[in-house]
């Protein structure tokens, strides 16, 4: 319910001038302008060019009252995302408008007065669903020991939206806050499996500012507890910080991270502290050529965690199955191309219920939909086999647009 609701007119955003208005000269009063809105304020007036009588509002609106279909021309003065519709208490079928904050003296017009309610958001998802994805998720017979932030053995998604918000899915459609704000000044969201020894997952994010390294530990109710500095600087020379589950076999989990530099990739074992230990090699280069690491957890069945892989050049996924000796076996071909329509690549474990790790992924522009590209947003779910491959993928929901990113 994106821009194919939205209205088919085209919005004229002016820069008009103070006194643009005053050229009719006439015994008139002084012509209304867009800069008489004040800050913090939705303004619409009657005439199309930011003129005629003004009306505004600091607070959602569900019926225009005597203002219904008389708004002609309208600026966002707010801080927030306005949602315009053209029917009354927020119905989306009508038709609506996602307007971003305007500068002063920017306007838009419309030629037919439709608008009856305004609401106010954060992200302009929200003018027609909840800020957080619908996720689904059947419990897995076995505890994976990843994906899992709340302990009841369903797979659950962690997602950030536009305005730096997290939220927790666990896997019944519904969502909550957990992150109220700042989380876009983190360049990498990761989690698989328990970092700090309390049987609970936590996540890890890279602060874009300092380089630095954040351990956020799981309350084991999919909340997040105080964080927790796990690396003190530099991780700004890493791609795909990607935290693994336990490559090096000795029950906690580690982290890999691709060097931007040479391509190497790094194994950075986790410790009995919730810290990270020396780094070791277990890539010599050419990992550059990687656009997406994916931690899958076990799905060769030998008991140890694998990789999946994306080529950038080939829009291939491959396996690389994790060993005894904390390196990674020879790579294995799982998807033979077409893997760079998805803008994610969501490892949370099983979410089908057969106890198998599965991929869930979202789509961006590149993604054909009946010979057609442009098709981002949609989730896109891929089964887990019993041979590390994945079943064909089932396009299950077309509403995972507008948000920043999963883990
Ligand atoms: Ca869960
Ligand atoms: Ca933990
Ligand atoms: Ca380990
Ligand atoms: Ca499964």
């Amino acid at each position: 319910m994106r821009n194919r609701f939205n209205r088919g007119v085209t919005t004229l955003v002016g820069l008009m001038a103070v006194g643009t208005g005053l050229a009719a000269a006439n015994a008139a009063p002084a012509a209304a302008s867009s800069y008489d809105c004040p800050a913090g304020y939705f303004c619409g007036w009657t005439g199309s060019s930011a003129d005629g009588s003004m009306w505004k509002t600091n607070k959602d609106v569900a019926d225009l009252g005597s203002w219904d279909n008389k708004i002609r021309s309208y600026t966002n003065r707010t801080k927030k995302i306005a949602c315009v519709y053209e029917d009354k208490n927020y119905a989306v079928m009508g038709g609506y408008w996602d307007q971003a904050p305007n500068n002063p003296g920017e306007w838009s017009g419309d030629p037919v007065p439709t608008t009856s309610s305004i609401k106010f958001v954060s992200t302009a998802r929200e003018c027609s669903e909840p800020a957080y994805p619908h996720w689904l998720s059947q419990t897995s017979p076995k505890a994976l020991g990843f994906g899992d932030m709340n302990g009841d053995r369903r797979a659950d998604v962690i997602t950030r939206d536009q305005a730096g918000r997290l939220w927790f899915t666990p896997g019944d459609g519904t969502g909550r806050l957990i992150g109220s704000g700042g989380w876009n000044s983190m360049s990498a969201l990761t989690r698989h499996g328990d970092f700090n020894g309390d049987a609970r997952e936590d996540l890890i994010a890279r602060e874009a500012s300092t380089g630095k390294l954040w351990l956020y530990p799981g309350t084991g109710t999919g909340s997040l507890g105080t964080r927790k500095l796990i690396g003190s600087g530099g991780w700004n020379t890493m791609n795909h910080i990607t935290a693994f589950g336990d490559l090096t076999g000795d029950h906690r989990s580690d982290l890999i991270a691709v060097e931007k530099a040479t391509g190497k990739l790094w194994l950075y074992p986790g410790t009995s502290t919730g810290t990270l230990g020396a780094r070791r090699l277990i890539g010599s280069g050419g990992w550059n050529g990687m656009n997406a690491l994916v931690g899958m957890g076990d799905v060769t069945g030998d008991g140890r965690p694998d990789l999946y892989a994306r080529e950038a050049s080939t829009g291939k996924l491959w396996l690389y199955p994790g060993t005894g000796t904390g390196s990674l076996g020879a790579r294995k071909l799982i998807g033979s191309g077409g893997w760079n329509a998805m803008a994610n690549l969501i490892s949370v474990g099983d979410f089908s219920g057969d106890g198998r790790p599965d991929l869930a992924t979202v789509t961006n522009d590149k993604y054909v939909i009946d010979g057609y590209s442009g098709n981002p947003g949609w989730l896109v779910s891929y089964r887990g086999r019993d041979t590390g491959s994945l079943a064909a993928g089932e396009r299950t929901d077309g509403e995972w647009w507008g948000l920043n990113g999963f883990c």
